[in-house]
């Protein structure tokens, strides 16, 4: 039986650090046999939350990848709370969901436009992680999974990428800033040794680029200079398919069960001890019924964390 995975990534930051381009850059990889229809050149700066989906085929397994492009923030003179419209798009994602599950009658299938990572891009100034983005780092780890990323990674040298992803490793430790994948959901040994691999190199040095060019007889995806091409899917000249592989293939249902069982389980337990009585609707449940003993549980740890796999398909 084929197993269908829905998946839906976003990608906060800056304005002109390539959200958009890399968007271009996941869908026109060589995961895609052909290049999606509709994804032409450089985009414009980009307006408001947009979303792009396409579906591939792996191995048998048809994933339904959706990617949400979002406006870049930090171009105010006061870019306070300038979280607020991707947390507030995240947080109604889960409301979605919350909505239909409490409903007496529920779908079998509840549509599912939960985000399940958010690819945070780091402006390459080589020196450390500015205080809006650890502002905006905190505030997202603790909603959704988040794998940062030195974005046009094509500026730095090679020793000024490792020196930058050292010194942003130590600024998300003294933060206290949990990005994925997250040590303490790690199940067992070999979670452990390869999470533990993984962690070392995040954040990931990506570089953008939608166009193809010709490199010793190969077309290849990369960004032409007076120079040579940059080639976004070479790992000598940067890590895109370390970023592209974790999203796609190592880590696309673990980074849906985390959001299932954490996250949402997170927001599903505040918002319930909240309200108790959420909005009325049709299926509406009086929530104030709940025994006042019950127990606040502050999230599921990491026992039980995974969701059992049933083998069953999900529609989209
Ligand atoms: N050098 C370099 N340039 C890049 C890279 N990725 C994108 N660019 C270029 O940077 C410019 C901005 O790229 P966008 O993808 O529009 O940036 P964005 O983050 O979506 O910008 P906003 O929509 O304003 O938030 C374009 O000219 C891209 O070609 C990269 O990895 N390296
Ligand atoms: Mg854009």
């Amino acid at each position: 039986m084929s197993t269908n995975i829905a998946c839906i990534w976003s990608l906060p930051g800056q304005s002109g650090l390539g959200k958009s381009t890399m968007v271009n850059t996941l869908f026109k990889s060589k995961v895609w046999k052909t290049t999606p229809p509709g994804l032409v050149g450089p985009m414009p700066k980009t307006l408001q939350l947009h979303s792009v989906t396409h579906v591939i085929e792996e191995n048998g397994v048809k994933l339904k990848l959706t990617l949400t492009d979002t406006p870049g923030f930090g171009d105010q003179i006061n870019n306070d709370k300038c979280w607020d419209p991707i947390l507030g798009y995240i947080n109604e994602q889960y409301e979605r969901y919350l909505q239909e599950e409490i409903l007496i009658t529920r779908k079998r299938h509840i549509p599912d436009t939960r985000v399940h990572c958010c690819v945070y891009f780091v402006p390459p100034t080589g020196h450390c992680l500015r205080p809006l983005d650890i502002e905006f780092l905190r505030r997202l780890c603790q909603t959704v999974n988040v794998v940062p990323v030195i974005a046009r990674a094509d500026s730095l040298t090679i020793e000024e990428r490792e020196t930058f992803r050292r010194r942003i490793q130590h600024n998300l430790k003294t933060h206290c800033i949990d990005v994925y994948p997250q040590q303490s959901f790690d199940e067992d040994v070999n979670d452990r040794i390869l999470n533990s691999k993984i962690r070392e190199r995040i954040p990931f040095a990506v570089v953008g680029a939608d166009r193809e060019h010709l490199v010793n007889g190969r077309c290849v995806l990369g960004r032409k200079t007076k120079w040579g091409v940059i080639e976004v899917e070479n790992m000598a000249h940067c890590e895109f398919t370390l970023l592209r592989d974790l999203l796609i293939r190592s880590h696309l249902q673990d980074l849906k069960d985390i959001t299932h069982n954490v996250h949402y389980e997170n927001y599903r337990v505040c918002r319930l001890n909240d309200s108790h009585v959420l909005p009325r609707g049709p299926g509406w449940v009086n929530l104030a019924r709940t025994p006042p003993s019950s127990p606040v549980i502050a999230g599921p740890s990491k026992v039980g964390r995974r969701r059992i796999h049933d083998n069953t398909t999900e529609e989209y």
